[in-house]
């Protein structure tokens, strides 16, 4: 799977020199309003020759009054893209301007004559703020905004898609047409959306594929007279696609694709993507309330997860302070620990707790036996493991782990004085994961004999994977709970210089 990730993350996709045909993209000097460059395109949706329009500058195209509030918008604007109506050779349009070093991308889309309203706009995403902020959590959140938003768009598909560690991802909510295969709660491997296409959501909130058989537009003239290279189109949403995405849509029976950002603390944290089985474009206004119903969603996580990180926070430090009161009480470590023992394993979030010093072993709850918990000490005295640490799969780097592994899976390893071998080692259980992949995960990329080209997988049928050996692992919350506790431990035993 890593080796598939690398791999597809070279997949160049700034450099195409090609644009989808729904727009028309103009590359514009900045300061003397020169169009350096335009898809080929333009006679079909502006009536202008690629060879007429590249050459001539804006203030051919547009009024005086146009420029000028284009001007002062780019003025003020630092990052990012916006929006602007114009009229250009007597077509009514909107352009969405974003300035690069130098030179102003725009795309241009022209306006139909029947616009939906703003009412028309705001009456789906007012109805889904407010499901959404009234939602219990995020995966019910998610399930209003899969319905709100097939219902608004009309996509046959609409699926909530969130990122692991690894960047695999998975469906946590579909919304679908009868019939159509269902991927919900299924994972996806990160080499279905390499990096660098991950990267681009930094500065586009969607990507829209109207029609996966389009026929791709150049750009007249080839190279960028200002750079006299290709111009980097990573920032445009018109932006051809690369082949080999194509192929994978082609591959899941799909001929449109919206894919929509889902930020948590300003990294991608999962995708509203959308499917359609035939050719479905959206208008920008369309497409803006999927980016503004994005930045809710980014609230609603953000909100659920602090809440549920304060009250796991403020449980802990309830612990804390039990278990401290008793090994006061007691007047030293094992027998305070022990007093306290269902407090303990439940600071730390574990199936079973051992403490380890002078040699000997008092442990509460499901652990390894002493002999097996005094060889795991040894060997994080020889890693040099003095600070927390945690391993969910405890026999994938320890040998030795497979004795107790049904007992013990995961450990995290709260150091006292490591260099005495004094540890508190905290311990779950097993738990035996079943992960339905879409499609074999092993086989995202084929070769053909050439060595040289390539082609993503063909099947997305379930693809089980059965995971032994492995615990769910700490999260940040509970390693914070436990390493507040730890501080104590050392306080504790450095005051009372038990040895
Ligand atoms: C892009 N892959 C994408 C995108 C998505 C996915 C959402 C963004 C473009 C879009 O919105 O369509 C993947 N789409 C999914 C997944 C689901 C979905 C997982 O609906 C699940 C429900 N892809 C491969 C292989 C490679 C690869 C083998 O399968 C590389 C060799 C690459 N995927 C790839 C590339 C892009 C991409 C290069 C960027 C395409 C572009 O923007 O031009």
């Amino acid at each position: 799977m890593n080796f598939d990730s690398e791999f597809c993350g070279r997949v160049p996709l700034n450099q195409t020199n090609l644009v989808q045909p729904h727009g028309v993209l103009l590359v514009v000097e900045s300061g003397s309003w020169r169009i350096l460059q335009c898809s080929e395109n333009s006679a079909t949706l502006l009536g202008i020759e690629p060879e007429e329009l590249a050459g001539s500058t804006l203030h051919d195209r547009i009024s005086a009054a146009q420029l000028e509030r284009l001007a002062a918008r780019l003025a003020s604007v630092r990052d990012g893209k916006f929006p602007l109506t114009v009229t250009l050779n007597g077509h009514k349009c909107l352009l969405i301007v974003e300035p690069v070093d130098g030179y102003v991308l725009m795309e241009v889309e022209k306006l139909e004559d029947e616009q939906a309203t703003f009412v028309d706009l705001y009456e789906p995403l007012k109805y889904a703020i407010a499901a959404i902020e009234s939602a219990e959590g995020v995966v019910e959140a998610s399930r209003i905004i899969a319905r709100e938003l097939k219902a608004f768009s009309g996509f046959d598909k609409v699926m909530i898609y969130r990122f692991d560690k690894e960047w695999n991802g998975e469906v946590i909510a579909e919304e679908k047409e009868a019939g159509m295969e269902s991927y919900l709660y299924q994972f996806f491997p990160a080499s279905d959306i390499p990096k660098q296409a991950r990267e681009l959501y930094r500065k586009n909130p969607y990507r829209l594929i109207p029609n996966v058989d389009y026929t791709p537009i150049r750009l007249y003239p080839v190279l960028n007279p200002l750079t006299h290279s290709f111009t980097d189109l990573s920032n445009s949403n018109l932006r051809s696609v690369a082949s080999v995405h194509i192929e994978y849509l082609r591959n899941m029976q799909v001929t449109a694709s919206m894919s929509t950002r889902i930020l948590k603390n300003g990294k991608l944290w999962g995708l509203i993507a959308c499917h359609h089985r035939s050719p479905r474009y959206l208008s920008y206004q369309e497409c803006s309330v999927f980016e503004m119903l994005s930045t809710f969603i980014t609230a609603k996580i953000g909100a659920v997860e602090d809440a549920q990180s304060a009250f796991r926070k403020a449980e802990g430090h309830a612990g804390i302070a039990r278990v401290t009161e008793s090994v006061f009480a007691a007047g030293n470590l094992g027998d305070g620990l022990g007093q306290q023992s269902e407090s303990l394993l439940d600071l730390l979030q574990a199936d079973g707790v051992a403490l380890v010093q002078q040699r000997s072993v008092q442990s509460w709850g499901s652990t390894p036996a002493p002999a097996d918990v005094q060889d795991l000490v040894y060997w994080l005295q020889t890693h040099g493991i003095n600070r927390l640490y945690q391993q969910p799969s405890i026999t994938a780097v320890y040998d030795g782990g497979d004795r107790f592994a049904e007992a013990a899976s995961g450990l995290l390893a709260l150091p006292i004085r490591a260099e005495r071998g004094q540890y508190l080692l905290a311990f779950r259980k097993e738990a035996v994961r079943r992960i339905d992949w879409g499609g074999n995960p092993n086989e995202t990329v084929r070769f053909e004999s050439d060595g040289r080209r390539y082609h993503p997988r063909h099947s997305f049928q379930v693809w089980q994977q059965t995971v032994n050996g492995t615990a769910p692992e700490w999260t940040d919350t509970e390693e914070q709970v436990a390493e507040t506790f730890r501080q104590f431990l050392l306080e504790y035993t450095l005051k009372t210089a038990q040895v």
